[in-house]
């Protein structure tokens, strides 16, 4: 079949829940199985905007939330137009973090402050990590109530194997399905 592009999978959710895991084992599977796929990977900390967003996460740099919030986002598209070349060269692309990560942490960060000042409690770092975390949780939550964007809700407190079986199998309907949806589509 002729110009069949590739699927978009995006792996999202809370810290350490086990995307970049996750990730290289779903490239992997989707190679033995004759798949064309590749893994990217957000914040790509290797270009120069990514050096600087990993200085600013690793705490040996501050910036100001919104230019944190642009260059994450700037992160991102400076990939685009190599998103779309392997897409449309049918190219399977598994992206770990996206710009719902972008949306979550970054609503996390101005209803944490808000929450943390009203409450006098700044400078808590274990209380202060745990609201960030509940905050972002509710930002994912709220972002997959969008119908359009075909969200599947993995369980990932179980065994490596059991959701990398899990994820597979979604990605192999998600590749079956992505031939009917256009590109343009994606960045609307
Ligand atoms: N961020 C942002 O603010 N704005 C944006 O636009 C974007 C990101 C894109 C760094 O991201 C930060 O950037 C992140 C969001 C923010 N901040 N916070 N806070 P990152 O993606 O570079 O973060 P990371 O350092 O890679 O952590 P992570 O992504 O949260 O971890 P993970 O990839 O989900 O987990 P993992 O590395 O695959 O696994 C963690 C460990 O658990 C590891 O030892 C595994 O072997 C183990 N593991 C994995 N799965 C399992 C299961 N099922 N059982 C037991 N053990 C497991
Ligand atoms: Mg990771």
């Amino acid at each position: 079949m002729a110009g069949r592009r590739g699927a978009l999978i995006v792996l999202e959710g809370m810290d350490r829940s086990g995307k970049t895991t996750q990730s290289r084992r779903l490239v992997a599977a989707l190679r033995t199985a004759g798949h064309r796929a590749e893994l990217l990977r957000f914040p790509e900390r290797s270009t120069e905007i990514g050096k600087l967003l990993s200085s600013y996460l690793e705490k040996k740099s501050d910036m100001e939330d919104h230019s944190v919030h642009l260059l994450f986002s700037a992160n991102r598209w400076e990939r685009v137009p190599f998103i779309k070349e392997k897409l449309s060269q049918g190219v399977n692309l598994v992206v770990d973090r996206y710009a719902f990560s972008g949306v979550a942490f970054t609503s996390a960060k101005e209803l944490q402050l808000a929450e943390a000042a009203a409450r006098g409690e700044f400078g808590l770092e274990r209380y202060e990590s745990r609201a960030f975390q509940e905050q972002a949780l509710e930002g994912f939550q709220q972002l997959m109530s969008d119908t359009s964007l075909n969200w599947k809700t993995v369980d990932a407190s179980r065994s490596i194997e059991d959701v990398h079986e899990e994820i597979r199998v979604l990605s192999e309907e998600a590749i079956a399905c992505a031939a009917w949806r256009p590109l343009g589509e994606l960045w609307k």
